[in-house]
């Protein structure tokens, strides 16, 4: 399609291309700051299946300084001859045509699989972009190809391949500068530490695929990966802030009718379980039958030999959670023709693999559990530990049921509940301290409103199993005030409280209770995050009087600015706020709890593996410095609501 023969086929491109630019979200999931991320991996997925075809082993990605992404492999180059069917080139067909590129092994090019995500193809990007340049370096020859997209005309046009002139190179280069029109507001650049756990995450799936990230913006962000390990690697990066309980880590791969998989295992002290799956390089968030397979391989050979070893008295069948625990693992599963459950690819469903899965692992699994009979002690006396754990946490909470059944009031003494049952109106406040919680109580608003005082520090939810977590006051109150329960038993259904609001200190004291609390929601009660029930209350820092008139500050900037504006600041009084509990509580109630003057942070986890990484690592065992974490890692919105 250049610039003026319009025939049937350009015509057909350019309602591709306007479609997308119509809806944006059905191609790419989104047009927030994760839908903007989506632009690169569709490119980067088209070097990955290039490596995937044996041809490339090194893929370049640069954030340039206007924002622009270079993306660049080492590849055989995407075709630039003319195609006689179409009578374009290749190259121009991949950034025209939706769903273009033919690597699903059509012409038995070797490409046995693609990421492809959604297999929407490299078109899409360029749909979505300003502008985009592909360079291919091929038979000695480069060529450049630049696609257009005018705002305003709302014209797309494009160069016409153009021969640059010999090289000694091969390869794929893209440049790309998203359309960010087409966006949400505020999405306007890339993230590199995203760009870098999602590539990191690519190199180790991919074992000794290079991948070099360059960031042109800022000094200090350019890295290179490259796994030789591969999946061990990957198991030995999730696991570094953990104690382990084998050194070694189980690794077993095999392939079967053209499907192949990789799998590796590690058990930790820890009490959480990190599952990553992934299908062609794309993580398949809610799981499926290779999934579904595993845990079946596990469980039989983990039941098979506590069967052979264990003394009468010990000897048990283990459930599926029982081994669950402390179990670090990933999955990957290269697949020509993946099926997936619903709209996204989060869910694996070929029923074929589970048992596929579940054969390569078995024998590996099985092996080393009997080569090596002092890791196997040391993972069954770990698994042992889990099902007590396990028997303990549902005697703790039989008993509470039971309290239920006999009508006690089952919710926590502490909490001053509202009177509403309505959970679209009602919120509830963690509030730190009791005198705080004094003031809460009075000033609130009884109707919607309930107030939860916590004494003391919060556990760290990160190291404690959930056994003991029945047995701390703090915690089991919010679990019974919430009414969800949690574990295997959650039930969203049952959350009494449309908002929990985090109400802590401003200080360092009230950010590590904050911290504690966050790593508690999200190790226990990720959907409430994940369905924005979690919030932060904001209160002021600075109460500033000047004779009668008084203004609430809310942060160091705020006050800044306020400060310019008054002349003689001789008359003027700052008083700065070190806890809630110096407000009194109708100034708590108006300056941090009136829904129509207050400020609160909805808590989101834009990226559950990065949060996942944050929290081990931020909570395991080797706690890194808490404020860089807290600083750098959590995203809050700042809401109005
Ligand atoms: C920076 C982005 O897109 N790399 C790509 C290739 C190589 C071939 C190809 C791609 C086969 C027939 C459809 C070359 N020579 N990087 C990339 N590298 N696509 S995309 O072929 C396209 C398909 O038509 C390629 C021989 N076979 C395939």
């Amino acid at each position: 399609m250049s610039n003026n023969n319009y025939d049937e086929h350009s015509i057909q491109v350019l309602e591709g291309l306007e479609a997308v630019r119509k809806r944006p979200g059905m191609y790419i999931g989104n047009v927030d700051n994760k839908g903007l991320h989506h632009l690169i991996w569709e490119i980067v997925d088209n070097s990955i299946d290039e490596v995937l075809a044996g041809h490339a082993t090194k893929i370049s990605v640069t954030v340039n300084k206007d924002e622009s992404i270079t993306v660049s492999d080492d590849g055989r180059g995407i075709p630039v001859a003319i195609h006689p069917k179409t009578g374009v080139s290749t190259l121009e067909t991949i950034f025209t045509v939706l769903h273009a590129g033919g690597k699903f092994g059509g012409d038995n090019s070797g490409y046995k699989v693609s990421g492809g995500l959604h297999g929407v193809g490299a078109s899409v990007v360029n749909a979505l972009s300003s502008w985009l340049e592909a360079t291919v370096w091929k038979n000695g020859v480069e060529s450049k190809l630049r696609f257009e997209f005018d705002n305003k005309t709302k014209k797309e046009s494009n160069s016409g391949v153009k021969t640059i002139g010999k090289t000694t190179k091969h390869g794929t280069e893209v440049t790309f500068m998203p359309n960010f029109e087409l966006f949400n507001n505020g999405v306007e650049s890339f993230d590199i530490e995203i760009i870098k756990i999602r590539l990191k995450e690519t190199a180790y799936l991919n074992k000794g695929l290079e991948i070099d990230i360059k960031d042109l913006r800022e000094e200090g962000n350019d890295v290179n990966y490259k796994f030789e390990g591969g999946l061990v690697d990957f198991i030995v990066d999730i696991n570094k802030s953990l104690e382990k309980i084998t050194q070694d880590v189980i690794y077993s791969e095999g392939e079967k009718d053209g499907i192949g998989v990789e799998v590796s295992v590690q058990y930790t002290t820890s009490y959480q379980t990190k599952l990553y799956s992934f299908v062609n390089n794309i993580a398949t968030t809610e799981g499926g039958t290779h999934e579904q397979g595993f845990y079946d391989a596990l469980l039989r050979i983990i039941n098979n030999y506590a069967e052979k070893t264990l003394s009468q008295k010990d000897k048990r069948c283990f459930k599926r959670e029982d081994i669950k625990e402390g179990l670090t693992a990933v999955i990957s599963i290269k697949h020509p023709d993946p099926m997936y459950e619903g709209q996204t690819k989060a869910k694996f469903a070929n029923v074929e693999v589970r048992k596929i899965v579940n054969n390569i692992i078995s024998e590996k699994f099985e092996a080393y559990l009997l080569e090596n009979p002092m890791q196997g002690g040391q993972i069954l006396a770990k698994i042992q530990q889990a099902t007590k754990a396990r028997e303990a946490a549902e005697k703790a909470r039989e008993a509470t049921r039971r309290k239920d059944v006999l009508g006690f009031s089952t919710l926590p003494g502490k909490l001053a509940d509202c009177a509403s049952t309505n959970r679209d109106e009602t919120e509830i406040f963690i509030v730190e301290g009791d005198s705080a919680g004094g003031s809460a109580k009075m000033g609130r608003d009884r109707e919607v409103q309930a107030i939860l005082p916590l004494r003391g520090k919060v556990i760290n939810a990160e190291r404690t199993r959930i056994d003991k977590l029945f047995n701390n006051n703090e915690i089991n109150s919010m679990i019974t005030a919430f009414g969800t329960s949690v574990g295997e038993e959650f039930d969203i259904e049952k959350l009494r409280y449309g908002k929990i609001i985090i109400m802590t200190d401003a200080d360092v004291d009230g950010s590590h209770i904050r911290t504690l609390l966050l790593t508690f929601f999200f190790r226990f009660f990720k959907e409430l995050i994940e369905q924005g029930h979690i919030y932060i209350a904001c209160p002021p820092l600075f109460k500033i009087t000047k004779g009668k008139y008084e203004k609430y500050i809310y942060t160091d900037d705020e006050k800044e600015e306020f400060l310019k504006t008054v002349e003689d600041q001789s008359k003027i009084n700052i008083q700065r706020y070190k806890g809630l509990g110096e407000m009194n509580d109708h100034q708590l109630w108006e300056t941090t709890m009136d829904p129509h003057s207050r400020k609160l942070l909805r808590v989101t986890i834009e990226d559950a593996a990065r949060a996942e990484t944050v929290f081990s690592n931020l909570m395991g065992e080797n706690v890194e410095p808490r404020k860089e974490f807290i600083t750098k890692n959590s995203k809050f919105a700042r809401l109005d609501v």
